[in-house]
Formats: structure tokens, sequence, C-alpha cells
């Protein structure tokens, strides 16, 4: 009998098999990590001039258990609890500061994303890069600014990351954290952190760079664009699309009609994947892999998280669309009450004592940020010309190497970097 020849390795990274009764056939698996899989749908109902939406389906089931996770340490596990409080803490301080009027602009919240937005980006190394959305106000705390810093931003004060020039989340750091400021056409991070990605790869690195993309942002061509390019060049982009089930009002149901946004994966020839986003072990696990993948220069991953936006598109918004059903059954799925009650009551790495004392330290933490950036100054008008414009003060310096070819003489790349990038 003649052996069966080895299967040719696979072109793309996703998991294309031929079925073997079927040979017109081909199937593709997207792994699913969530312990449970709701099943619901929200119908828009017209009534006169007025639309409402109106939830099908069974949502009385219990939240299912936090999945181990097979990286974390426990140091690890309370840290990452630690950043999710903080998370959710400063953001209650800021709705508390908008509504004494003094925020400057709109405040956005992750309230239920908070698993997602801290777990995601605690898999990042120190040196490797995020872009962050509205709504990872957690991932940007985890890679290492403070809450002091995001509430002076929200107030436009003067010792604020922007120094009171924008008073919302756009925000970075190219220097120290390795932080894209965010930019608000949704989509647009997803090719700028490709490019991050690639300039590591000139400079001899294979990197992890992140970002996340909404369920309405995903369908943006942009999203396209960016994620094909990571794939083809097999750069190491980390893309989470946080599936909240909202798009402003729009609900996924009227945004998309495949079954699972990690489908669109196969299209790009990535892996995709699916876990629940309210669970912070199964997030950092996929973090983690993804990221792993990227530092050997397979290419990007797509991860969906799902979960819901508990609050309104931003502070504006009451949400008075969203069925009330959904906000009972999420607030049971509520990320860090499930987290807390695991290393409590599961694990039992936490006393309620140690826990206690956890929360009280994060509340004093938060109440010296707040208070400082409440009476820290406004920006001196005069300022106003300062690190507005860059007209070559800014230097750019080399992150990891010189960029250049593979058999390309260091000396002659670094001369012909200097000369591109205007260095004195
Ligand atoms: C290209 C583009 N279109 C529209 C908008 C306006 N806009 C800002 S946020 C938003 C909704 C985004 O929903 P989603 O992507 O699901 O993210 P979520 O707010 O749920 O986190 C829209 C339409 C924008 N910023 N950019
Ligand atoms: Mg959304």
């Amino acid at each position: 009998m003649s052996k069966k020849p080895a299967p040719k390795p696979s072109r793309s990274g996703a998991t294309g098999l031929q079925n073997p009764t079927n040979p017109q056939q081909r199937t593709y698996s997207i792994p699913d990590w969530r312990a449970e899989r709701p099943d619901f749908r929200i119908e828009q109902v017209r009534e006169g001039e007025q639309v409402r939406y109106v939830v099908h389906g069974d949502l009385s089931a219990p939240a299912p258990p936090v999945r181990e996770s097979k990286y974390l340490t426990r140091e690890q596990h309370i840290e990452l609890y630690r950043w999710m409080l903080l998370n959710r803490r400063m953001e209650t301080a800021l709705e508390n500061l908008y509504k004494q009027g003094k925020v400057v602009g709109g405040v956005y919240f992750g309230l239920g994303q908070e698993a997602c937005s801290c777990a995601s980006a605690m898999a990042l190394r120190k040196d490797e890069w995020l872009g962050p959305m509205i709504r990872n106000q957690g991932a940007m705390l985890v890679k290492g600014f403070s809450a002091r810093d995001i509430m002076m931003q929200y107030m436009a004060k003067a010792g604020s990351p922007t120094f009171g020039k924008d008073a919302s989340s756009h925000f970075g750091d190219i220097h120290e954290r390795h932080v894209v400021s965010p930019i608000s056409t949704l989509g647009d991070l997803i090719p700028v952190l490709t490019g991050v990605a690639l300039g590591a790869r000139l400079q001899g690195r294979n990197i992890a760079v992140m970002t996340w993309i909404g369920d309405g942002g995903q369908s943006t061509g942009v999203t396209y664009e960016g994620l094909n390019f990571a794939a083809v060049q097999k750069l190491g982009l980390v893309l989470f699309v946080e599936n909240n089930i909202w798009a402003y009002s729009t609900p996924t149901d009227q945004q998309f009609l495949c079954k699972d946004l990690a489908e669109r994966a196969i299209a790009y020839g990535i892996p995709g994947l699916i876990v629940d986003g309210t669970d912070a072990c199964q997030v950092f696990d996929a973090a983690h892999e993804a990221c792993e993948r990227a530092r050997r220069g397979e290419g990007p991953t797509l991860i969906e998280a799902k979960m819901m936006r508990m609050k309104g598109h931003a502070i504006h918004d009451a949400a008075q669309y969203v069925p009330r059903p959904l906000f009972d059954y999420w607030t049971r799925r509520d990320p860090i009450a499930r987290f807390e009650n695991y290393l409590v009551n599961v694990k039992k790495w936490l006393t309620a004592d140690d826990n206690a004392k956890l929360i009280a330290d994060v509340e004093r933490q938060l109440e010296e940020d707040r208070d400082f950036a409440v009476n820290s100054p406004m920006p001196d008008p005069a300022s106003t010309p300062l690190e507005t414009w860059c007209d070559g003060c800014h230097e750019i310096k080399l992150t990891y190497d010189v960029p250049r070819y593979p058999n390309e003489n260091k000396d002659a790349a670094l001369k012909k970097h200097e000369a591109a990038v205007h260095l004195k």
C-alpha cells in the first residue's frame, strides 16, 4: 500500500482542511474559548415614527466560572485585578468630575470592558507598542500612564500629557511607554500599528503590536487594508475586535451578518479566536499566545472579545435604546465581580481582608491623583503655539537598531537614516 503524501504546508495562517469525503469542500475552524454561548437577537421594531429595540432569547443563565489561565502567575492575577479596579474607579471619578463641570470635553467609559482592556495590554512587553481606542483607558494605565495623567488630560490641565491642548483621549508617548496616540477615525490605528511592526522588523526585530477596534469600527475599509497588509507581510499585529453589541445606537444585528466577527480572520488567512471579554484569564491567554506568535514572526491574530458596553456611547448618551434585560444579563457577568470572586472564593489567593486593603489602597491612590489633578493649573495662553507643530525640533530616536536591508553595511545605513530624518 502506498504511503499517503504528507500534506503541503498551508500558505495561510488559517486552518483550512479539505473535507475527506468531498474534496470540493474545505472547512475552517474558529476556536471559541467561552464557557457559554449566549444566544439572543436584537430586533428593531418600528412604532409610527419611533424605533425601539427588542431582545429575543433566553437571558436567564447565571455567569459561568472564570477559565483557568495557562500563563498568569498568582501575583500577575492580583496585579491584573488591581489594574481593572483602578480602571473602573478612575472612570467613576471622571464621571463625577464631569458632573462638577471640571471636565472640558466628553468622557468615554469602558464599564464592563475592563478585563479586555487591561488583560490584553498586560501581555505586551515593556518595549512593545499599543494604540488605544476610547474604551482602553485600562490599557493606558497598564502601559504606564497614571490616573493623574488621564484625569489631568480630561480637564485639559497644563501638566497633562498634551499640555492642555486636547481635552480627551488623544495622547500617547512614543519615547518611553510606546503608546501611539488614538486616532478617532475608526480603523486608522490598524495600518499605523502595522507600520510600527514593519518599522521594528526593518530594525531587525519581530515585535508584538496591539490595537482594538469595535464591532462598528471593524466595518471600515481601512480595517481590511491594514489587517490584510499585516497578514501578507506576517507583521505581529494583535487585533482585538471588541464586540460590545453596540456601535453608538446600532446593535450588532444591524452591523454585520456573519455569526461571529472572528470568522473574518479566515478571509485574511490568519488565525481568529473568540474569547469571553468579561473573563480576564481568557483575554490574557489569548493575547499572550497572539503576542508570542507575533514575536516568532508568524504574523497577525484576530481575537474577538464578546462583552457589552455597559453605559452609553459617551457621558451624554443615557443608552435608553438598550433593552433592560441585556443590562441585567451582562451585569451578572461583570468582569471585576467575576474576577474578585475567582481570586477570593475559588482560588483563595486573596483573603477578604487582603481584598478590602487592596480596594482601599486603589481608592486612596485615586483620591490623591484626583486632588492633584483638580488643583493643578490650566495652561498659560502664551503656551498655545508651543508643542503644537514640529518643525524638526523633535529628535527621532531609533528604538531597536538602524533600519537596513539584510546585507547592508550598518554605517552606511545609519548615514542614510540620519539624512532622511534630518538629524543634526
Ligand atoms: C470612520 C469613522 N466613522 C464614524 C465615526 C464616528 N464614531 C465614533 S465612535 C462610533 C461608534 C463606534 O462603535 P464601535 O466601533 O462598536 O465601538 P464602541 O464605541 O462600541 O467601543 C462612531 C460611529 C468615526 N469616529 N470614524
Ligand atoms: Mg461596539
